[in-house]
């Protein structure tokens, strides 16, 4: 066996720009810095929390004593170290539900923990799980419902302002927030009436008040629902969206186009998967976790297809993340650990690639041509120039580091990159990554290996990539595999290519 270093460890730091070959740019709509970040958390916890917990409803009437709502160990340090402990960046909390009862004091309601026996009224779960997440290093964003059952104005032009003041007090007091979650559902208030909500304002004074929190709803503009509650993204999956004469709720995108975004859309609002570990969105005594094969089957659908994963863990009456649940939790984190902590993409030997950009780069000094016939550029970990450094490299594939890509040339809209290695590789994942700083262009790819007899086989054909895209593929041991693009709409982009062996969901 040839003994080699792993490229990772030769090359710690993302390379230098050291040629002169202009970065491509930017196709379409493309996100603003805080939806990169947003999408590279990945994987953030929900939790539904409120008088639902105590009644069993999973839409409360609004007129519910307050005194019901009374956690009796409630604990928001438990909550954070489950969400860390299983890989969750960011939590999400129900601040408000479509019940009005508010979490926090909040001084343009008389419907609040204020009001409710729990800790005499002196308890502020925003305050608490604020702080918690503050201190465990973990993301926190809200859950604010404008439909509200219980404010004697709703249904009335004076509800927009207490919701935008509802709004102020939360975004004062208890940022930053990475999300602000605003649902669509507009059912009749306590009057019978419906409201209608001021949209604009409400999105207008987020962003004054919470620069960073991108805004989630049925037509973002941060990012959107993704169209069903069962957590399936779109396999085509685009992170634009037409959001133009369009609001959340009735006047929303149907749920096909928000599972799947719109072509040509005109606005980067990416899609995110909400789904609960139980069969509601708020705990009940009677209910349990989804095993850890459905939360992979939901994590390749959602995470795995240009997604985020919200997913949902309620507290129980205690005011605790439940054992069950917490257990589940650290099998899935156990799981994908199994699965992705070991990227068999990073033993490559050879890297070709059908294309590199390298227009004006007059010596393209480390790679040669290795086909007559196509223009085939190569670089070997071997060669003395690896430690070479190149902007464009499809070495960057096995890198973690985020903003370094394989690019094409800007004409060159169809390429391959070809791994080889010097042992058999068995693997069923193949992960790629676009470069979403420049937008979203592949819309039709494929996967080839090469069987002992040298022919080429194809494994997998998809459509969009995106931020991230895991393609589930029969189990193959080869020493060479092939990702084709065939179409994308600009150059190619790509940041990622990774290997990985499922065993546990080996289909
Ligand atoms: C829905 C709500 O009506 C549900 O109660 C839940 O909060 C879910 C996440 O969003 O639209």
């Amino acid at each position: 066996m040839v003994s080699y270093a792993q490229p990772h460890h030769i090359r710690k730091h993302p390379p230098k720009e050291k040629t002169n070959v202009s970065a491509p740019a930017p196709f379409g709509p493309v996100p603003t810095p805080a939806q990169v970040a947003w999408q590279q958390m990945e994987l953030n916890m929900f939790c539904h929390f409120g008088p639902n917990t105590f009644t069993g409803l999973e839409w409360g009437e609004g007129t519910e004593a307050e005194d019901i709502f009374n956690p009796t160990a409630l604990d928001c340090n438990q909550w954070v170290s489950v969400a860390k402990n299983a890989g969750f960046q960011g939590i999400i909390l129900t601040a408000k539900h479509h019940d009005g009862f508010c979490l926090w004091p909040n001084p343009m309601s008389t419907h609040t923990v204020r009001e409710s026996a729990w800790r005499n009224g002196k308890g502020d779960v925003l305050k608490e799980l604020s702080e918690a997440c503050r201190k465990g290093g973990v993301k926190f964003g809200i859950y604010i419902s404008p439909w509200d059952r219980n404010a004697p104005t709703y249904g009335t032009p004076e509800y927009n302002k207490v919701f935008l003041k509802t709004l102020q007090s939360a975004h004062k007091h208890y940022g930053p927030l990475f999300e602000q979650w605003f649902d669509g559902a507009n059912g009749e208030g306590p009057n019978g009436k419906r409201q209608v909500y001021d949209w604009k304002k409400f999105n207008a004074q987020t962003h004054k008040l919470q620069p960073d929190a991108v805004i989630f709803s049925d037509v973002g503009p941060g990012c959107r629902w993704v169209g069903n509650e069962e957590g399936t993204c779109g396999r085509t999956c685009w992170s634009r969206l037409d959001v133009e004469g369009r609001e959340p709720g009735n006047n929303a995108p149907s749920q096909d186009t928000l599972n799947a975004g719109n072509y040509n859309g005109a606005c980067w609002i990416p899609a995110e998967t909400d789904v609960s570990i139980r069969p509601g969105w708020f705990w009940r005594d009677s209910e349990h976790p989804k095993s850890v094969q459905e939360l992979l089957k939901i994590y390749y659908n959602s995470v795995g297809r240009n997604s985020l994963l919200l997913l949902n863990v309620p507290p129980d009456n205690r005011g605790l993340i439940p054992a069950e649940d917490s257990l589940r939790l650290m099998e899935f984190r156990a799981a994908l650990d199994s699965i992705f902590a070991k990227d068999l993409a990073k033993v490559v030997t050879h890297i070709c690639v059908s294309n590199i950009r390298h227009k004006n780069n007059p010596n393209d000094y480390c790679w040669y041509n290795i086909s007559t016939n196509k223009t085939v550029y190569e670089k070997t970990l071997e060669s003395p120039e690896f430690s070479d450094v190149y902007r464009y490299d499809p070495f960057s594939l096995i890198y973690e580091t985020y903003d370094t890509y394989w690019a094409t040339d800007d004409t060159v809209t169809t390429a391959w990159a070809e791994f080889q290695f010097d042992e058999p590789q068995t693997f069923n994942r193949v992960m790629l990554q676009e470069y979403i700083p420049l937008g979203q262009r592949v819309e039709k790819f494929h996967v080839e290996v090469e069987d002992e007899n040298g022919s080429w086989r194809t494994i997998a054909e998809e459509t969009t990539i995106g931020y991230k895209r895991i393609v589930l593929t029969e189990t193959v041991t080869t020493k060479k595999v092939r990702v084709v693009i065939d179409q994308s709409r600009a150059c190619i982009v790509l940041n990622r290519l990774g290997l990985f062996m499922d065993r546990i969901l080996e289909e």
